[in-house]
């Protein structure tokens, strides 16, 4: 297990260094790729999450803790995919338009390719028509819309509802994610499932083409 407070004190002063040093640390002590999201880097930033809406910190040092753990996901990105089978399909990703929250996103789609999946990641603050011009592009088997905010959930739904009636969801399954969306909320707007957190998104995205073990 990760020691949670070194990724915190590492996101905290915004050193990258740091954080990639943490995870190259617990690699080497043999923890493994998951255990070290879920364990040290994660929790890490939810706990800078947690200042961040009790008002303790603002908005430039969430910025660089954000960029302190790309810099932690960056190491960790061929282990993840490393362990993963053969290509299982292919995923379209991205965050839905008015929002450019990241961090999550670039975890699932990690996440996706640990799993195997092939993934077209879209970034942030993707319209409709960008989904909808990726999908005729790269014809992926699934599409993973991300949301952060209560106003952004809306444009997912949206989003979901205008690729269905254009037709364009007939041979695509969804997958929604993001910390404000739920089950409820994926079954609401029709999603074919939701992720709560990056691993179990992966797992879902397998179950939903019938290759999960
Ligand atoms: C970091 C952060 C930022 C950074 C983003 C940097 C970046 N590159 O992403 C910056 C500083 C830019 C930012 C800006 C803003 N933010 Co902000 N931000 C956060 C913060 C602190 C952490 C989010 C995060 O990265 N968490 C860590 C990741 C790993 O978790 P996650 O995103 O939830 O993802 C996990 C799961 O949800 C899931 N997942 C995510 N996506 C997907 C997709 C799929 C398909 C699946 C299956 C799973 C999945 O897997 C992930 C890993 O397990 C949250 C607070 C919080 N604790 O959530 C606020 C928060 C999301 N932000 C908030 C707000 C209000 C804003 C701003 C409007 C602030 C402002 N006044 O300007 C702007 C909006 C900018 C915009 N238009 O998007 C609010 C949203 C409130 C709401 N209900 O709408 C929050 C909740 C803070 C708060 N309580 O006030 N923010």
């Amino acid at each position: 297990m990760a020691n949670v407070q070194d990724y915190y004190d590492a996101l905290m002063e915004g050193n990258r260094q740091k954080v990639e040093t943490c995870v190259q640390t617990d690699l080497k002590e043999g923890i493994s790729p998951v255990e070290i999201l879920n364990t040290g880097l994660i929790p890490g930033m939810e706990k800078v999450g947690q200042r961040f809406r009790a008002a303790e910190i603002y908005i430039p040092e969430v910025l660089m803790a954000a960029r302190a753990m790309h810099g932690g996901f960056e190491v960790l990105r061929p282990k993840l995919v490393e362990t993963g089978a053969k290509p299982v399909g292919k995923i379209v990703i991205g965050t839905v338009k008015g929002d450019l929250h990241d961090i999550g996103k670039n975890l699932t789609a990690m996440m996706f390719e640990g799993a195997g999946f092939q993934v077209f990641d879209f970034g942030v603050d993707v319209p409709t028509e960008r989904f909808a011009e990726a999908i005729r592009t790269h014809k992926p088997h699934i599409l993973a819309l991300s949301s952060l905010l209560t106003t952004s959930m809306l444009e997912m739904k949206d989003t979901i509802h205008t690729l269905k009636e254009n037709g364009l969801l007939a041979n695509v399954k969804t997958i929604v994610g993001g910390a404000p969306v739920t089950q409820e909320f994926a079954d609401e707007i029709g999603a074919d499932a939701f992720g709560g957190d990056a691993v179990s998104g992966a797992e879902r995205a397998k179950e939903l083409l019938g290759v999960a073990e």
